[in-house]
């Protein structure tokens, strides 16, 4: 097969509301890489409960512990930095990442808690100078639908009320809800919030399309000759 013609791999990362689907687009997208080029895909997701800190995150999850607000938002972003030398060298040495969850989940489910309503720069920055991804597809699910594909599972943030507040601020972070708050963060998140919105409320095959097409338009479909950038920059 033909050598990989771009430089390194391209960085994908899927997030989104619970029930979105989020999960089966992001194995259809890594079949679909896969069967467009001979460079490797690999699948990783956050957080990573493998490892030490992520025990620590999967047992706040489940709600086995407590844990201050801040604490366990710190956990989050140091279980990425624990894994950004890997994610590096596998982009390096051309293998495509499919991601599912990065640090907009990290700044969307802390921001959406009261004690950290106002605190949106603070949620940002412990991940300022983690590789950015190349682009971020957000698959958007309102509650209502959510409800009709069975509702929630059982972990900490899977309440109606929790979804509310986390989907709020996702549309902060994509700029689709105007900002008249002191911190906007489309000044603070820069071109690393590259941002595409994708109505996952239709079917499996309708959503896989619409994924598909924004990683073709974005020019990721076998690597990308552009430098790696860095959160917030
Ligand atoms: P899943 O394992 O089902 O994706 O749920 N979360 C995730 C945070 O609060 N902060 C983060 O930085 C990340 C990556 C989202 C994991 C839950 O943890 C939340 C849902």
């Amino acid at each position: 097969s033909p050598a990989p013609s771009a430089a390194r791999g391209a960085f994908i990362v899927l997030e989104g509301m619970d029930r979105a689907g989020k999960t089966t687009q992001a194995s259809l997208l890594r079949a679909k890489l896969a069967a467009q080029s001979s460079r490797p895909v690999e699948l990783i997701k956050f957080p990573d409960r493998t490892t030490a800190i992520g025990t620590m995150i999967d047992a706040y999850l489940r709600s086995a512990t407590d844990l201050d607000d801040r604490a366990i938002h710190l956990l989050f972003s140091a279980n990425r930095w624990e894994c950004a030398a890997r994610i590096e060298a596998a982009l390096a040495a051309g293998t495509t990442l499919v991601c599912d969850r990065y640090a907009f989940s990290g700044i969307a489910f802390s921001a959406a808690k009261p004690s950290l309503a106002d605190a949106f720069e603070w949620c940002a920055t412990p991940d300022t100078g983690l590789p950015a991804p190349d682009v971020t597809i957000f698959l958007d699910l309102s509650p209502e639908t959510a409800a009709e594909r069975g509702g929630y599972g059982r972990e900490r943030y899977e309440r109606e009320e929790v979804q509310r507040a986390v989907r709020a601020v996702f549309a902060r972070i994509g700029g689709q809800q105007e900002a008249d708050l002191p911190d906007a963060p489309d000044a603070m998140l820069g071109r690393a919030r590259n941002w595409r919105v994708v109505d996952a409320g239709h079917s499996v095959e309708e959503v896989a399309a619409a994924v598909w097409a924004n990683v073709h338009e974005a020019g990721l479909a076998d690597g990308t000759q552009a430098p790696l950038g860095r959160l917030w920059a």
